[in-house]
């Protein structure tokens, strides 16, 4: 079967292409710093947003045109890997990644479900055997059925919690049969409504334990794959206890996790807490935490999570600057956790989409890699800091400064000089270079 028997292998045509179904930047053998664009940019696709994904909203229901859409129970869900393969054959896109619930439905039992999860976990592997494709992480949805309503690792209830691990322990079983490359927790429901009936001491000993028994089980059964965690501030609970990259991290430190595990960061998730995804990105590089990355962004005149593709070309520069200094992301990847708008419901939409989030990405890589090559920030940051390369700074960094000699410096020292922070200028320069890619 042909799910998108309309549309051909998408190509890179380059710049002067004026063929919405190419790619304009995207070229995954071109070589940018020593490396292919496709191994530096490990894009995949999101089951749950592009295959499983309706288009509803709170006031309305789906408007997504899906071929698809016209089976329902396993046959959908067959049809659905279908669609994807095929997707990501004519995307040239290699990862994907899926919550459990995206896959296959939930039967009456937890024995059902499971055997429903198995049938497609077969399918699924003969695709992935043929094609080459690789799953970039799984995941276990424990947010939206009733029963966690009030969390899973975080539940009030020790039933839930149990239903909980058990959910997560065929979930590890289902990544290492896939050969996942790594494992995330998003804990949607893990955080509070009010702490009147809350009490959050035992809540994060419990989701902590709950990590732990992960690592035994994964470690007991063999799959190695990077075990990450995704940080969010909020939405669908009011305070989510992994609120941003700095938050999580001491967390993991805490608890004594923190060499198990690293963080899968999102752009949109960043904005919502207030930071910007560069940031979060380099608070997790500054603490060796860095796995992988769900590419997507907000609407800034919108308070919630968005989820749309990303076409910000300096948040896609910004954001390369950082992978490139980090010597890329390791096992991680570029997973377009992003939707299509409710308006945009037709099925080309979905390639639209792509294309726009790989190019954007693309032209950033090379925008970045031009900023790295040509040290235009590199030199302003060591030039701004360089007093700290000798004499009373030098001294404060290899940790020889005291109070006592700070204070016969400050008192002996001439006026105090401060120099501009040159934003403005920063900014025209890092234009010039995104124009010039
Ligand atoms: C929701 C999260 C979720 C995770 C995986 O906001 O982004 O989709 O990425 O559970
Ligand atoms: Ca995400
Ligand atoms: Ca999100």
């Amino acid at each position: 079967m042909d799910w998108f028997s309309h549309i051909g292998s998408i190509k890179h045509e380059g710049r002067s292409s004026a063929n919405p179904l190419a790619y304009k930047h995207y070229d995954p053998k071109a070589i940018i710093a020593g490396q292919t664009m496709e191994e530096h940019l490990r894009f995949s696709v999101a089951y749950w947003h592009t295959l499983t994904g309706t288009g509803a909203d709170p006031f309305g229901e789906g408007t997504a045109m899906r071929p698809w859409e016209r089976y329902s129970g396993m046959d959908l869900a067959k049809a659905r890997v279908e669609a994807l393969f095929e997707f990501l054959d004519k995307l040239g896109v290699r990862y994907f990644c899926f919550h459990d619930r995206d896959i296959a439905p939930e039967g009456e039992t937890l024995q059902e479900t499971n055997r429903n999860l198995d049938t497609i976990v077969d399918m699924i592997k003969q695709s992935m055997k043929a094609s080459g494709v690789k799953l970039l992480w799984n995941t276990a949805n424990m947010f939206h059925h009733p029963r966690f309503v009030h969390g899973a690792g975080t539940a009030c209830n020790a039933d839930v919690y149990a239903y909980a691990g058990a959910q997560l322990k065929k979930s590890l079983e289902i990544g290492k049969e896939l050969g996942a490359e790594n494992y995330v927790f998003w804990g949607g429901r893990e955080g509070y409504e009010t702490l009147l009936n809350t009490n959050m001491q035992l809540e994060m000993d419990n989701l902590a334990n709950l990590y732990r028994m992960a690592v035994d089980y994964a470690q007991e059964i063999g799959f190695d794959a990077q075990f990450l965690i995704e940080p969010k501030p909020k939405e669908p609970t009011k305070h989510q206890y992994d609120f941003d990259a700095a938050t999580t991290i001491a967390f993991l430190q805490q608890y004594g996790l923190a060499g198990h595990f690293k963080l899968n960061l999102e752009a949109n998730h960043a904005t919502l807490a207030g930071h910007t995804f560069e940031h979060e990105i380099r608070v997790a590089r500054m603490y060796g935490m860095l796995g992988s990355l769900d590419a997507n962004q907000g609407d800034l005149l919108l308070g919630w999570d968005t989820d749309e593709f990303p076409t910000d070309l300096y948040s896609t520069t910004l954001t390369m600057v950082e992978l490139l200094k980090n010597g890329g992301l390791g096992r991680g990847g570029i997973n377009f956790d992003a939707k299509v708008r409710r308006g945009s419901f037709e099925p080309e939409d979905l390639f639209y989409a792509h294309i726009a989030g790989m190019d954007s990405f693309a032209r950033g890589l090379k925008a970045a890699a031009k900023l790295i090559e040509e040290r235009l920030l590199d030199e302003f940051i060591e030039r701004r800091y360089r007093s700290f390369t000798e004499g009373i700074g030098q001294q404060i960094v290899s940790g020889q400064a005291t109070l006592h000699t700070l204070e016969q410096y400050a008192l002996e020292n001439r006026p105090i000089r401060n120099e501009s922070g040159r934003q403005e200028a920063l900014k025209a320069a890092i234009n010039e270079i995104i124009f010039s890619v």
